[in-house]
């Protein structure tokens, strides 16, 4: 590989939801051992139709083509919500993916920000439609966590993500990677060595509670890297796209990819592990999509809260920390930042720290 990248094969566990109240204990299993184990698993038998999962897609394509003028109506705010266009810088790579998204979500962080009917009849309808049909899919892997877990009540993690709520923080992401050069270099570069970096999505772990991914047949690229054995020392260096041993994820027809995220990992007492992963850009391999459009749908659950923010945004933390120190010194207060960050995992509270997910962490 001209890259260095080290790939390995790793199964991903493949997991049936068909008959799911008589099969509840078999699936409960089979999703806590791979989220024990490997952090990812694909979902079918789902009962979400390839033809609305398409047509979704074609929705998503259809406000992608969309001047950026008209989707810069609805621009991304902390709320979590909104457009945004190579804003979203990963500690892992210090460079903006390659992408535009546009977050939306159920309740009262939309206002203003779901794009106008003038310009797309019907988008809110048909997204929000889609939307309550992806919720009842992470409700019932929602039951079968809790259930794995030891909760006495299935519906304890159903409760905390409750889309009837005006604050429920649910999201369901929209993406579109941009197409990239032919011919990247092992660190990214183009072929003209004009400095130009490109990652789609660099290395990272999520940090919401559970994501669900559809994935279109032709657009490789997501990759996964489990047991975050790569962050053990320095998080930073350690993350770099090629530091260790990653997996293709390959397409499964029909199929939810899903992952855990850090707030689970932390929900979980690290039982269930966050995992590493990326969308790489094509360097020419066999099988690499360089574009024009790669879009996926996906859903993640409530944002984690700002212990996300200490683990991935060191750099905004010691920020914080010197204009707090700046602050003690100045009036005698003391007190550090932290503390205002560990809210942690008791739910709905967390709007803030949602928005760290995209803060632009090298700006
Ligand atoms: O598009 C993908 O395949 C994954 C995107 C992703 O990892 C993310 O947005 O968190
Ligand atoms: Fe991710």
């Amino acid at each position: 590989m001209a890259n260095g990248t080290k790939y390995v094969d790793r199964e991903i566990p493949q997991i049936s939801l068909a008959d799911f109240d008589t099969r509840i204990d078999e699936i409960t299993s089979q999703l806590c051992n791979a989220a024990e184990h490997v952090g990812f698993f694909a979902v079918v038998d789902h009962d979400i139709a390839p033809a609305d999962v398409a047509a979704m897609f074609a929705l998503s394509e259809r406000f992608f083509r969309l001047p950026d003028a008209v989707k810069a109506t609805v621009p991304w705010n902390p709320g979590n919500v909104g457009w945004e266009r190579e804003s979203q810088v990963r500690p892992s790579t210090g460079a903006p993916d390659r992408k535009e998204s546009y977050q939306l979500q159920f309740g009262e962080n939309m206002a203003g920000l779901w794009l106008g009917d003038e310009h797309l009849p019907g988008f809110r309808d048909r997204c929000l439609a889609f939307m309550h049909r992806l919720q009842r899919v992470s409700e019932r892997l929602m039951i079968c966590l809790a259930r794995g877990l030891g909760f006495a009540d299935d519906d304890y993690f159903v409760r905390y993500h409750d889309a009837s709520k005006p604050t429920c923080q649910s999201v369901m992401r929209l993406l579109h990677y941009f197409e990239t050069p032919q011919g990247l270099d092992g660190d990214n570069n183009d072929s003209d060595k004009t400095n130009q970096v490109y990652h789609r999505a660099g290395a990272h772990a999520d940090w919401g509670f559970l994501t669900l991914l559809f994935e279109k047949e032709g657009q490789s690229g997501l990759e996964i890297c489990p047991g975050r054995e790569v962050v053990t020392t320095e998080p930073h260096a350690a993350l770099g796209e090629d530091a260790a041993a990653w997996s293709k994820v390959h397409f499964v027809p029909g199929s939810i990819v899903c992952n855990i995220g850090d707030l689970l990992m932390s929900w979980s007492d690290d039982r269930f592990k966050s995992t590493l992963h990326r969308v790489k850009a094509p360097r020419g391999e066999p099988g690499d999509y360089y574009g024009a459009a790669q879009e996926r749908p996906l859903v993640t659950g409530e944002e984690f809260n700002a212990r996300a923010m200490s683990k991935h945004f060191a750099a905004l933390q010691a920020k914080l920390r010197a204009k707090a120190e700046e602050g003690a010194t100045e009036t005698g207060a003391g007190g550090g930042s932290e503390d205002t960050m560990d809210s942690s995992n008791s739910s709905s509270n967390s709007s803030s720290t949602a928005a760290a997910a995209q803060v632009p962490a090298a700006a």
